[in-house]
């Protein structure tokens, strides 16, 4: 496979409700997909990356700038192209694995489109339907926060995760405990508290919580190590797991025993199952992360989150919790389950008429 050209398409997709964490509040995602057109097939991918560089480094703009100057040109160059290529391809580039996710996985979906092949049997899925858990934001108030639930409970997700920032922890969850009983039930303070809150994280203990994600700062390996070792709930690593070397050095120093897999911040599906395959190997559960997705970074999310070793549910919830309308055709959740796609590649496909309608640009490089 060669490519003949790859396009950027920035989009924008106004939230159905605001989502607010200890880094920010979003109101619109503002997407960067990346088509890359071959004889055989076309791929679609989204990059994850956000307006600002408050989850991580990596925002909107930048991983547009880093593809255009140096990724596409980089890839467009290989005589033949598939996924592993594009992996190697990039190697050499430092950093900016939300950009590399994005073009490897449009490349992979047009490699699996070509082939016939669908993502979640070319990663290996071993179940046709995922369990569905549900982020959400942080509120105003506490009996905001109750209605927000009870509407997801109500929906049918089958966990809820809580995000928490100092001043809104250990009251949102207790009262959340309260009202819906022995729900799963876990939080998500995106780097927000340090070691020094070590005595008050254990008051969370008292909740029967399946984990608490990324308390510490992104480079806290250690102090995370530390913090694991006071607390009963056991600390998940999003943040921090840069790439299976990270989750690594997070297994051999006891810094968590969980992680939270997004391939975006891993640099993409191949370094994401590799995680995988590691943590089955250690007895450290899996689980997939979201970054807002709209139906492009879902259906490959989804395929993901079928493998074996992910034994807890993702935050892969359905389109509508995110958008009114979604760019493809919207995921719905069927008891608690979202389906994993079957057709070749990603499995889905942006509807024309809608990406016409939330295009803000679109920039066609030729290899
Ligand atoms: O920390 O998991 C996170 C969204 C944007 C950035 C970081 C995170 C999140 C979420 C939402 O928690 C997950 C989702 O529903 O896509
Ligand atoms: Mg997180």
């Amino acid at each position: 496979m060669k490519i003949t050209g790859v396009e950027l398409r920035r989009i924008s997709m106004p939230l159905v409700s605001p989502f607010r964490t200890s880094f920010g509040t979003e109101h619109t995602r503002d997407v960067l997909l990346v088509r890359v057109v071959t004889p055989e097939a076309e791929g679609w991918a989204e990059c994850v990356a956000q307006e600002a560089p408050l989850y991580s480094p990596e925002y909107v703009d930048g991983a547009a700038d880093v593809l255009r100057r140096f990724m596409v040109p980089a890839v467009t160059a290989l005589p033949h192209v598939d996924a592993y290529a594009v992996e190697r391809a990039l190697e050499p580039l430092k950093g900016h694995r939300m950009a590399k996710a994005a073009l490897e996985t449009a490349v992979l979906d047009a490699q699996l489109r070509a082939s016939g092949e669908s993502f979640a049997r070319f990663l290996g899925a071993t179940r046709d339907a995922v369990p569905c858990g549900v982020s959400v934001g942080i509120m105003d108030s506490i009996p905001a926060l109750l209605d927000a639930v009870g509407s997801y409970i109500a929906e049918g997700y089958v966990r809820i995760k809580l995000k928490i920032e100092p001043g809104w922890d250990i009251e949102p969850v207790r009262a959340v405990r309260e009202r819906f009983g022995d729900v799963l039930l876990q939080v998500d303070a995106n780097a927000a508290y340090t070691l020094t809150d070590a005595a008050h994280l254990a008051r969370l203990d008292a909740f029967g919580l399946l984990l608490i994600e990324q308390p510490l700062g992104d480079d806290d390996l250690v102090q995370h190590a530390e913090l694991a070792r006071r607390l009963k709930t056991p600390v998940c690593l999003d943040e921090s797991i840069h790439s299976a070397a990270h989750a690594a050095a997070a297994i051999s120093l006891k810094s968590c025993s969980v992680v939270n897999i997004k391939p975006g911040r891993v640099g993409g599906y191949l370094e994401a199952r590799r995680i995988h395959d590691l943590c089955r190997a250690h007895g450290i559960a899996v689980w997939c992360g979201g970054m807002l997705e709209t139906g492009i970074g879902r259906a490959a999310n989804v395929a993901l989150a079928a493998l074996p070793g992910f034994t807890l549910p993702g935050d892969t919830s359905a389109s509508r919790r995110y958008f009114a309308q979604d760019i493809t055709k919207p995921f719905e959740l069927r008891d608690g389950h979202l389906d994993v796609p079957t057709g070749p590649g990603i499995g889905v496909e942006p509807d024309p008429g809608v990406l016409a309608k939330v295009t803000a640009s679109t920039q066609w490089l030729v290899g």
